[in-house]
């Protein structure tokens, strides 16, 4: 008995078929698209190799977690960073994150994004605002504690070589930034107690490698051998002053103790050579932390209001040889 199909049926069944092969076609899944989160991030600039692997991780991390970024790169100007965020405020962007080349003077542009309704994340500075509230979080580095773990590898280095005196030189961060301000308030509050300790010059290094050699060709001219200690608040900076140090006659590791911040590879393995005595770390993968967070407040959720990477410090006390690669 043959069976009747009605003209419905199979139309019904023609429609079915051409879903099934056109979303094979198209390789999509059935599921209802999620809307995009769209990301503005400023970046400061590209000084350093910290900086780098930290533009290169929030990147990569956009990417895995299905975020658009719109990334700038300020280059090394606040005003660039102004401009960004404006044209993030434009484009209404779903979130904006920052990392605030320094300190001061963002209140302006920051109560147009408020004024657009769009939150704000700090990532790796912190800022100071007339106004309260322009900020939903930061996510960064505790640079205050940073300085202590400097100072106080300096004390203990002080200890065993059985130093009766320490005259110490500091080169500094870009001026009025965050990691600059903290990483010399920790250091100071931490050697200032103990007698042992003179800070005899601080000079401003940019952050930069060729700043850092500047610096240290300025310092040694003024004090030469009476250097005891080099404090440099990052790895690109120390990283100048080495040779500098070298081309003047003095083993740096030895003839002067040698204090450096961030752990990038390329300090990491002047430690292991001993051209370094510590480094402090500060670690740039910040990305994960900041997807996650911007997908909280889409999510109309509360996030905590300072997010510190856990850090640590390496030296010429331990054994060095088990450091994995540190990807910056
Ligand atoms: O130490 C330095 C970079 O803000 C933590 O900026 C960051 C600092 C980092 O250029 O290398």
């Amino acid at each position: 008995m043959k069976r009747r199909i009605g003209k419905y049926a199979v139309l019904m069944a023609l429609c079915m078929l051409m879903s099934v092969v056109l979303a094979g076609c198209s390789g999509k899944k059935e599921t209802p698209a999620e809307p995009e989160i769209l990301l503005g991030f400023s970046q400061l600039g590209s000084e350093s190799a910290w900086r780098i692997g930290n533009t290169r991780d929030i990147e990569e991390k956009a990417e895995s977690y299905d975020i658009s970024l719109m990334l700038e790169n300020a280059n090394q100007k606040q005003e660039n960073q102004i401009a960004a965020i404006r044209r993030f405020i434009a484009y209404q962007v779903d979130v904006i994150a920052f990392s605030p080349i320094v300190e001061e003077g963002w209140d302006n542009v920051l109560l147009e994004a408020k004024n657009a309704g769009i939150p704000v994340i700090l990532v790796d500075r912190d800022i100071n605002t007339e106004t309260e509230g322009l900020t939903t979080c930061l996510i960064g580095a505790d640079f205050y504690k940073e300085g202590v773990m400097a100072g106080e590898y300096l004390i203990r280095k002080a200890d065993s070589l059985e130093l009766d005196h320490v005259k110490i030189v500091e080169i500094t961060g870009t001026e009025d930034s965050t990691p600059m301000r903290q990483r010399q308030l920790g250091f100071m509050d931490t050697i200032s107690a103990d007698s042992r300790m003179e800070v005899i010059e601080s000079i401003n290094g940019d952050f930069l490698k060729s700043r850092g050699a500047e610096c240290m060709r300025e310092l040694l001219d003024k004090y030469g051998p009476d250097i005891d200690a080099v404090y440099s608040h990052n790895d690109e900076m120390t990283l100048g002053a080495l040779p500098e140090i070298e081309n003047a006659g003095y083993v740096p590791g030895s003839d002067m103790i040698i204090i450096s911040i961030d752990g990038g590879q390329e300090a990491i393995d002047a430690l292991k050579a001993g051209k370094i005595n510590c480094v402090v770390e500060c670690t740039p993968m910040l990305g994960k932390t900041l997807m996650e967070t911007t997908l909280k407040l889409m999510a109309g959720g509360s996030v905590n209001k300072v997010i510190h990477p856990a850090e640590t410090y390496f030296s010429d006390e331990m054994d060095l040889s088990a450091i994995p690669p540190r990807g910056y």
